[in-house]
């Protein structure tokens, strides 16, 4: 049995590519079975209700010795907690590759939008046959880490993919069903800022230095900045706790395509505003344009560090 996982603080990409990838293998006659690291955000508990979708099941570590695949992440710091003493034997994903594997496995990773996009591929590739479910769960992966293809890391391959799809998931109007993904996720009133912080939160290592970012995707960037005070404080605790350089917290407005970045501290301040084309205004640091943690944020801090 293939246990599959994606990060912790899972998204709508992580859960919906460990869901087709169950079903991708299963199809191929492959004992397979997806997990979630984590509670289910609003975003995703959307999708999986609309198309009745089971959601999978949530743990923090698996026996030892189990296989496991990882997709949508490849760093052990964003993935499950007894990693080490678990048998990696495939990784697919779309973030830089990062994980050192003791031993030769197999390994895709594409530089698409969403880890969706290459299981999407996968299945087309064998010419296995999509289920209606499987074509709409992929979909919104899609949708979901592309912004709805305004992310720069949006390809024409997402776009292709994503309208081959449809002609299996009939969903009526992709505009329509992405706006209504995004509310869901911009739905944060009943999360704690404690929670909100950690919502969308990866931590990397750059060259021995390291670092958390938290991001929020919303339609409506005043449900992030109220909090402000309050986050600024959970972010200042979190480099305490977790022992980090600098933390970090951009909230992102998806339509109008600008990001509200909060740090944890005056020094990791002045590097965001040294790093990136950022306006500060009373502690929010303002950057038109400034969406994607992995493809804008992330090579940046990474080639700083390296020097
Ligand atoms: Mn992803």
């Amino acid at each position: 049995m293939k246990s599959i996982i994606g990060h912790k603080n899972p998204d709508t990409d992580t859960i919906c590519s460990a869901i087709a990838y169950e079903a991708f293998l299963v199809a191929k006659n492959v004992e397979a079975k997806a997990y979630a690291l984590g509670e289910i955000n609003n975003e995703t508990k959307f999708v999986l209700e609309k198309f009745e979708v089971d959601f999978p099941e949530m743990i923090n570590e698996l026996p030892h010795n189990s296989e496991i695949i990882l997709v949508d992440h490849n760093e052990k710091g964003q993935s499950i907690e007894n990693l080490s003493d678990l048998d990696v034997v495939e990784i697919i994903d779309h973030h830089k590759a990062n994980l050192r594997t003791d031993k030769p496995i197999k390994i895709c990773i594409e530089p698409l939008g969403a880890s969706c996009s290459i299981i999407a591929k996968k299945f087309l590739a064998k010419d296995l046959e999509i289920s209606r479910k499987i074509a709409q769960v992929l979909i919104a992966g899609i949708i979901s880490d592309t912004l709805f293809f305004r992310s720069p890391t949006t390809t024409e391959t997402d776009k292709q993919l994503v309208e081959k799809l449809n002609k299996v998931a009939g969903i009526n109007d992709l505009e329509v069903f992405s706006l209504e993904m995004f509310n869901a996720k911009s739905d944060v009133k009943n999360i704690s800022t404690k929670d909100l912080v950690k919502l969308d939160y990866k931590q990397f290592n750059f060259f021995g230095h390291s670092l958390g970012i938290g991001v929020m995707e919303t339609t409506n960037k005043d449900f992030g900045l109220e909090r402000k005070e309050e986050i600024i404080e959970n972010l200042k605790q979190l480099k305490k706790e977790e022992n980090l350089e600098a933390v970090y917290f951009s909230i992102i407005d998806i339509l109008n395509e600008e990001s509200y970045t909060l740090c944890s501290g005056e020094k990791e301040k002045e590097l965001f505003l040294t790093l990136f084309e950022t306006k500060e205004d009373n502690e929010v640091l303002f950057a038109k344009g400034l969406i994607s943690r992995k493809k804008e944020v992330v090579p940046v801090f990474e080639k700083h560090f390296s020097k």
